[in-house]
């Protein structure tokens, strides 16, 4: 079935969790609904504001235009809106718009009758960023501890919030995030290549089946971990780099306040080395 008549077919009513067939309708290819309603209001003030704090800050270099949270001193409280409470809106309306983002999907997921591996996913993606701007600041007292706004801004926050805690490679939620990362990148260039391979054969020949690319990697490794697991395994790996970034940034500053470095002392002191000549007893 062509692409486009396929959409129609699937172009059915009904799935929505809020607003019954008020907002069932489509703008162009685009599904709205009354999440897609929510997003645009969220999205669209939330820049707007972003915008106007730019007005306040008197600068137009997209690099060095800074949201910024409020100082410290305000705590958990609201501030006046020039002096943190434009970050605190602005941080309502991003939640705002990413939450009504993914449950858009879900509403285009129940309508497919598929499932909600997709809005599942972008979960964690949230989940990350509500860490960030929410969970850890609450537990450390202010919202001045969230990042600000910002793209030359907030690598600053990145590099002295890393820097508070001496080296943050040391911390082993990182090395663990970072681990993910790297095997997300190792499966999905695995599973990229193997693809392309599988679909481009000689000139003239036929493209290769799922058989193929199971026996590559048998022949190579003497595995293969299949065609649908290669996408549960990429599924599992990029979530969790997610899911442990966010675990490492919300434990320094709330359970670990020293060097990061420090926290392999258990590890330097076990029994069995700790007292050995020229160990770190002496
Ligand atoms: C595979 C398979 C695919 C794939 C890939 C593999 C036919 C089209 C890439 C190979 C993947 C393996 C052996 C797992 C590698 C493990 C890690 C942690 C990166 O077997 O099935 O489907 O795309």
């Amino acid at each position: 079935m062509a692409l486009l008549s396929f959409e129609r077919k699937y172009r059915v009513p009904g799935g929505t969790l809020v607003g019954g067939d008020l907002f069932d309708f489509w703008v162009g290819p685009f599904y709205v609904g009354f999440f897609g309603v929510t997003t645009i209001f969220f999205a669209g003030l939330g820049t707007l504001l972003i915008f106007y704090s730019a007005t306040l800050q008197g600068t137009w270099n997209p690099w060095l235009i800074s949201v910024n949270p409020p100082p410290l001193s305000f705590g958990l409280g609201p501030a006046p809106l020039e002096m943190g409470g434009l970050w605190q809106v602005i941080t309502i309306c991003a939640l705002g718009a990413f939450i009504s983002w993914a449950l858009r999907e879900v509403e285009i997921c129940r309508k497919l009758g598929i499932g909600l591996h997709i809005p599942f996913a972008f979960s964690v993606a949230i989940f990350a960023y509500f860490t960030l701007q929410v969970i850890r600041p609450v537990l450390m007292g202010a919202w001045g501890h969230a990042f600000p706004y910002g793209i030359w801004s907030h690598l600053d926050w990145v590099s002295y919030t890393g820097y508070l805690y001496g080296n943050f490679h040391y911390n082993p939620a990182h090395m663990v995030a970072i681990t993910f990362f790297f095997t997300t990148c190792l499966a999905l260039a695995l599973h990229g290549s193997l693809i392309l391979s599988a679909v481009n054969p000689e000139k003239g020949k036929e493209i290769r089946s799922a058989e193929h690319e199971d026996t590559f990697f048998r022949d190579f490794i003497g595995y293969s971990i299949g065609p649908l697991g290669i996408h549960r395994l990429g599924l599992f790996l990029a979530l969790n780099a997610g899911f442990w970034s966010a675990v490492c940034i919300v434990i320094s500053g709330t359970v670990w306040f020293d060097q990061w470095v420090v926290w392999w002392d258990w590890y330097v002191q076990l029994p069995w080395w700790v007292d050995i000549p020229g160990g770190v007893n002496g």
